[in-house]
């Protein structure tokens, strides 16, 4: 097996930058780049370190981990140089000339360690999710993943299967044994429990989804009522155009944005009206489908017109149940009692609007204790678990049936990679940066 090496901290000028490498080779390395022959694992040493004529790269941090001790499983080796490209390319450029080793591909030091069942596929997507999260909720879900909270599940969920499948089994070889009706009352009641926690299971509420991609609110209403107005408000910043000519803005602006803990993006889309040419007509288009497709709409028409909302708007908001009416321009009117009043130009009510788009937010992802399905790969194994499993309730005979459970155990393996599935595994790890 070749030796890896990687930069696992972000390439460009920084104060440290950590050079890992992993496989056979980590001893060479040390000896030939770090002049270090007898390392101790676990230890930092200072050592200088070399390119392969002798001329001294830097001055580094050098760690050892004897595998299997380590993230990989191989012996591993961490050199934290100091961070410029010039000392990073250098040393790069160094390693790759030792026979036997290369450049790690993206995510491939993760798939070694999983190779070598330091950890299961759930637990190294939780850790790419990691890496890649940007709130709070985001990283806490993913810790949780990285520390097996599914793989746990999943492999109790199989291990019943297994023994609900061994039974059979004992029996499938025996034919001269009736196995006792007891017994398939048994399994048969595992069965339906399984297939109920797995249904709840699955039932997700798409809050994975949403942890991942995002909670997607939408702003609609007439044109001109303010609704850039409002984005701007919510972005503080400048992200959207706003004046006052009607049908202003025409492609979805949308802003991501950390609402306690998760992710939402807002859009900000063209104002709903009978349109007046063809580039507006598609603003429109674009605009219908957001607004059906949102998990939220936020609905602004003009304070002035209270109570009357426009025809477009109203008809736009029957489909999606969830949304809110925010009368806008309130600086123009008389306060309007028991209703969202907000003047987006200067911000006043915007508190009252955060407050409902908070308590939205936080009533659709939950208390934070809930399982999150964030890929649908998790889905569609759980999907064909829970089929073989209700298949396996009326197959007519005891091979099928077990057969069926054999399948749904199966499934469940594909999720935490406890069976043969290299391609798989290509298409997981290929998502990650190189270096991790
Ligand atoms: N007085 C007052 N004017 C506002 C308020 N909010 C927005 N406006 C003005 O209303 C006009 C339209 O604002 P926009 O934010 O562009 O409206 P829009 O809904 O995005 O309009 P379209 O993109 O054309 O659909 C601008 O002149 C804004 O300055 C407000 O609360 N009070
Ligand atoms: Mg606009």
């Amino acid at each position: 097996m070749d030796t890896i090496f990687a930069l696992s901290t972000s390439p460009g000028q920084a104060g440290i930058a950590v050079i890992r490498a992993s496989g056979p080779c980590v001893h060479t390395i040390l000896q030939k780049v770090c002049h270090i022959t007898h390392p101790r694992p676990r230890y930092a040493s200072f050592a200088s370190i070399y390119d392969l004529d002798g001329e001294k790269i830097d001055d580094a941090i050098v760690l050892f981990f004897k595998g299997p001790n380590s993230f990989t499983g191989e012996n591993v080796v961490e050199i934290q140089c100091h961070g410029s490209r010039a000392v990073i390319q250098h040393l790069l450029k160094t390693l790759s000339q030792i026979p036997n080793c290369r450049l790690a591909e993206p995510g491939e030091f993760t798939k070694r360690a999983v190779y070598h069942q330091k950890m299961d596929l759930t637990a190294a997507e939780g850790l790419i999710d990691l890496i890649h999260a940007e709130t709070q909720a985001q990283r806490k879900w993913a810790v949780k993943q990285m520390g097996g909270v599914l793989q746990k599940l999943y492999d109790e969920w199989r291990d019943t299967l297994i023994h609900s499948l061994s039974l059979i089994e004992a029996y499938i070889d025996f034919p001269e044994e009736e196995i006792p009706q007891t017994y398939l009352d048994d399994i048969s009641r595992e069965t339906q429990t399984l297939i109920e926690k797995i249904e709840s299971h699955l039932d997700d509420k798409g809050r994975g989804k949403r942890l991942k991609e995002g909670i997607s609110i939408a702003l609609t209403g007439a044109p001109n009522v303010g609704k850039s107005s409002l984005m701007n408000q919510l972005a503080q910043k400048d992200v959207a155009i706003v004046s006052s000519t009607a049908g202003t803005t025409r492609d979805i602006v949308e802003v991501s944005m950390d609402v306690s803990g998760y992710p939402v993006t807002f859009a900000d889309t063209a104002g709903l009206r009978e349109p007046t040419e063809e580039i507006e007509a598609e603003g429109i288009k674009r605009a219908l489908h957001r607004i059906q497709e949102a998990d939220f709409v936020i609905a602004i028409a003009d304070a002035q017109s209270y109570p009357h909302i426009d025809e477009a708007t109203q008809e736009a908001l029957k489909n999606n149940p969830r949304h809110i009416i925010v009368w806008n321009k309130s600086d123009l009117t008389e306060k309007i009692p028991h209703e969202l009043c907000l003047c987006a130009k200067t911000g006043e009510g915007l508190d009252e609007l955060w407050y409902q788009i908070t308590s939205f937010v936080v009533e659709t992802m939950g208390t934070g204790s809930e399982m999150m399905l964030t890929r649908e790969r998790y889905k569609t194994s759980l999907t064909d678990c829970l089929n073989a499993l209700k298949r396996s309730l009326t197959a007519p005979a005891l091979e099928l049936q077990a057969e069926e459970l054999r399948l749904a155990a199966q499934a469940l393996g594909k999720i935490t990679g406890r069976v043969q599935i290299s391609e798989l595994f290509d298409i997981i790890f290929s998502t990650f940066c190189i270096g991790k």
